[in-house]
């Protein structure tokens, strides 16, 4: 795997941010502790210290104003610039997650305590969309395994079970008669999978706390997933014995499954996942197109987690 280089952010991609933090009105002394870490407020965002780790790659970064302006959460609505437009009255901080089930020491950790305990690695990684687009995008986070470990898993168990926070109030796709799909927004993982050092807990992107719309506070990255695997806001990880719900797979099975690999020998019942259109890169016809790899190329790392399945058949 290519070696870490440090993310390049235009100065004029972070400049309207920090004099945004400048002006920003502080609170009271009782949220001062929580601000130096995380930015309070609508549109606000702090910067994370982090070290560099090897799992990155040096494909070309998605640039910010991408990353924050297409997305997928359905919480906030179905267009790709609902979640960015309609966010701004959800609070992140402060947060807890609750690890419960087959588990030692079930708890509720509050995150920025979390945050400090584990130290915070930046990595760079692909994502891809099972719609076939992709980013590049350099999160800041920590290990899965490491909260993981903390709860002490029992023995026996053998999957990991997430939720997404349910706040109809702050998420307005929450909200009203048609209701998208069933909330809470659930996913899962084999553990032997949750436990890989690639699955990443991400607390923040491009060097600063998460915006609400790539899902603040934390969120799952499993990059040689389908990004719907990649359950924004969690509340709630437990560990059970039985193959987890998620929330794709439930709402329609012939197309979305359990697993979910990024595979380009099998496709989508109703497009090819060959290639992908890579998100912010502009070819002659739009968006540049990019083979899609096996395990959106992290089949060094992951392969061996899957010897000897159908991968066709658990798609
Ligand atoms: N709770 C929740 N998590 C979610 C989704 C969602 O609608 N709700 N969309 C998923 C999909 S389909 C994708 S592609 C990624 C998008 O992440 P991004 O917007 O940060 O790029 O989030 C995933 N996580
Ligand atoms: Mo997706």
């Amino acid at each position: 795997m290519p070696s870490y280089r440090p993310p390049k952010i235009a100065s004029s991609e972070i400049t309207p941010r920090q004099v945004y933090m400048g002006r920003r009105e502080f609170l009271g002394t009782a949220a001062l502790g929580a601000m130096a870490l995380y930015g309070a407020g609508k549109a606000s965002a702090a910067a994370l210290t982090a070290v560099e780790s090897k799992y990155t790659v040096d494909d070309k970064l998605t640039p910010l104003k991408d990353v924050t302006s297409y997305n997928n959460f359905y919480e906030f609505g179905l267009d790709k610039a609902d979640p960015a437009a309609l966010s701004g009255d959800f609070k992140p901080m402060p947060w807890t997650i609750k690890v419960d089930g087959m588990v030692n020491k079930p708890g509720t950790f509050d995150l920025e305590a979390l945050m400090k305990e584990f130290p915070i690695e930046s990595r760079t990684y692909r994502m891809r969309c099972v719609e076939a687009w992709s980013m590049v995008i350099p999160w800041e986070g920590f290990p899965l395994a490491s909260l993981l470990s903390k709860a002490e898993p029992l023995g026996s168990a053998k999957y990991v079970a997430f939720e997404t926070v349910v706040r109809p109030e702050e998420m307005p796709g929450q909200k009203g008669i048609f209701q998208s799909l069933e909330w809470p927004y659930v996913e899962g993982l084999r553990i032997d999978e949750a436990n890989h050092p690639l699955a990443l807990l991400a607390v923040g992107l491009y060097g600063e706390t998460l915006p609400n719309q790539n899902g603040a506070p934390i969120r799952l990255v499993v990059p040689w997933k389908y990004g719907f695997k990649g359950i924004k806001s969690i509340v709630r990880i437990t560990l059970t014995d039985k193959e987890p719900k998620n929330t794709w797979q439930v709402t329609n099975p012939q197309e979305y499954g359990f697993y979910a690999n990024v595979n380009p020998a099998v496709d989508h019942p109703r497009w090819s996942q060959a290639t992908e259109r890579r998100i912010g890169e502009s070819g002659f016809f739009g968006a540049s197109r990019h083979p899609t790899l096996p395990f959106n190329g992290y089949a060094d790392e992951v392969a061996s987690l899957y010897t000897g399945m159908d991968l066709k058949a658990n798609f």
